[in-house]
């Protein structure tokens, strides 16, 4: 039987709402309509095995529907739960070349947040029914209220969110996040479609045994990522470290923040910037870690203190435990030169 004592992430929401300082509601409710469109992707994407029986993407399936690839699904999904609700003024997402400018009630452009979204990160993982993603970063405008968006109101340093989380579709559906006052874990339960407080103040361990980067591209990492993973491999003290890595972002983080560990994506000869994205992967990333105790850099400057220049910026990224992370800074400080990617 359901346990009613526990609490909902709806109950959490407005218990906490005092919490932010511009408190209005606002944040609650877009917070809110995050959840809404987490728990539609969450049934969609418990369906991806079902494409080949349904039919694949891009086709039209027996019901005579046109099936959408998951990932710009779950862009639509999250697009239309935001801009029907009237709450936020603008929308930056991987799966769009541009911001979208939102209107709200009569058609002035009077909310005050922009969302930053990845709607499914790690898509390629579904046909192989691996678990993926859903990550998210909020601020507040900065150009003035009642004016469309500019590029300027996305182009905020992580240090600026005023919350981040993201969405685990794994073997269970979790949703995490943070307003600056730590993080929480909320997990679904399908049957009755309403998240829990599963994981109350989440924190990295500060060291760990994990490592997770994709060492395939090993001969192409600058050489303080390929001395500290010979480090990792060592037969010293509490290593060898122990090697895991889904290649879905969310997961690998999750998991390294409840066991400890440490995540790298290093620039590489192969993808000189990094692969993964400054605005709606590392900076909501980045604002988690260090929300759990957890630290994020590109391995010489904090992520959240870099000042974005494009929407789709890549950056590198080494996250997780505090102390692990420290020791892949000290191994990166010997070659100062591959500071400047
Ligand atoms: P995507 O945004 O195209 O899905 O790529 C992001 C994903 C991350 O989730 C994951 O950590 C990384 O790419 C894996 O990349 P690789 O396959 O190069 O190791
Ligand atoms: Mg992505």
């Amino acid at each position: 039987m359901e346990n009613l004592q526990h609490t909902t992430l709806g109950e959490f929401i407005i218990e906490n709402q005092k919490q932010f300082k511009y408190s209005s509601g606002e944040l609650s409710r877009l917070i809110n309509s995050i959840r809404l469109a987490a728990k539609i992707v969450n049934h969609e994407v418990n369906k991806a095995g079902l494409v080949d029986i349904l039919g694949e993407a891009g086709e039209t399936n027996i019901q005579g529907e046109d099936q959408q690839k998951l990932d710009v699904y779950a862009n639509d999904v999250f697009k239309s739960a935001l801009i029907n609700r009237e709450i936020v003024c603008g929308i930056a997402s991987e799966e769009e070349d541009d911001f979208v400018t939102i209107e709200g009630k009569e058609n002035s452009h009077s909310n005050k947040y922009v969302v930053l979204i990845d709607p499914l990160d790690g898509s390629s993982n579904i046909d192989v029914n691996v678990s993926v993603g859903t990550i998210f970063s909020i601020y507040r405008r900065v150009t003035p209220e009642g004016t469309p968006v500019r590029i300027e109101d996305f182009l905020q340093k992580g240090n600026e969110q005023v919350a981040a989380g993201y969405i685990v579709y794994g073997t269970s559906t979790m949703l995490v996040y943070t307003t600056g006052h730590g993080v929480n874990g909320f997990t679904l339960n399908p049957a009755i479609g309403t998240f829990y407080l599963s994981h109350p103040n989440m924190e990295f361990p500060d060291t760990g045994k994990i490592y997770s980067i994709n060492e395939g591209n090993y001969v192409h990492f600058p050489q303080g990522v390929k001395d500290y993973l010979k480090y990792c491999q060592e037969e010293k003290d509490d290593r060898p470290y122990t090697s895991r890595y889904i290649g879905s972002l969310v997961s690998d983080f999750h998991r390294n923040m409840i066991k400890g560990g440490i995540y790298l994506y290093p620039t590489s000869s192969k993808s000189p910037q990094g692969k993964l994205r400054l605005l709606y992967e590392c900076n909501p990333i980045a604002f988690l870690a260090e929300q759990a105790n957890g630290k994020a850099t590109d391995g010489y400057v904090r992520i959240m203190d870099l000042k974005p220049t494009e929407l789709h910026q890549r950056v590198p990224i080494f996250c997780g435990s505090p102390t692990m992370v420290e020791k892949a800074e000290a191994f990166m400080a010997k070659y100062p030169e591959d500071k400047n990617y």
